[in-house]
């Protein structure tokens, strides 16, 4: 992250990924320029709170108390194809039905979040297009990325 975290928690990238490598499978958005991804994680900047309230978007009144990160995991619903429309897999905060993410304590400007190869129905040696958005930026995307898993 440019600065440390706040007292709001909030989404801070998107991580689309093609993971059978083929841009003529998977969801599209034409108006974000997205083509062929299986998946959308978001790295969420969350938060614990005095209240004993927790929170991966918005906040509370009362003051933060720990900063946390979490990597949540959605499926392009296979039916529609389109960017928008997703199954929850894993959830950064847990929400009924889903995984829970791993937390990580945020040091620093520094977010970490783990995604399970299961879950993404990967395995070591595939691999996958990965492109990276910035939440708050539009377009703020990093060029796409060919990454081969360990
Ligand atoms: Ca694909």
């Amino acid at each position: 992250m440019k600065d440390e975290p706040g007292a709001f928690a909030t989404t801070v990238l998107k991580l689309y990924f093609d993971t059978d490598n083929n841009a003529q499978t998977g969801g599209t958005d034409k108006f974000k320029g997205l083509a062929g991804f299986e998946f959308r994680s978001e790295l969420d900047s969350c938060m614990d709170y005095a209240d004993k309230s927790s929170a991966c978007t918005g906040g509370s009144a009362t003051k933060p108390t720990a900063h946390w990160a979490a990597a949540g995991l959605d499926r392009v619903k296979s039916k529609t194809g389109l960017m928008a429309e997703y199954d929850g897999i894993v959830d950064s905060m847990g929400f009924p039905g889903e995984i829970k993410a791993p937390r990580f304590p945020v040091v620093g400007k520094r977010l970490e979040g783990k995604l399970a190869y299961a879950n993404l129905g990967v395995k070591p040696g595939q691999v996958l297009r990965v492109l990276v958005r910035e939440e708050h930026k539009d377009p703020g995307a990093f060029p796409e990325i060919l990454l081969t898993l360990k």
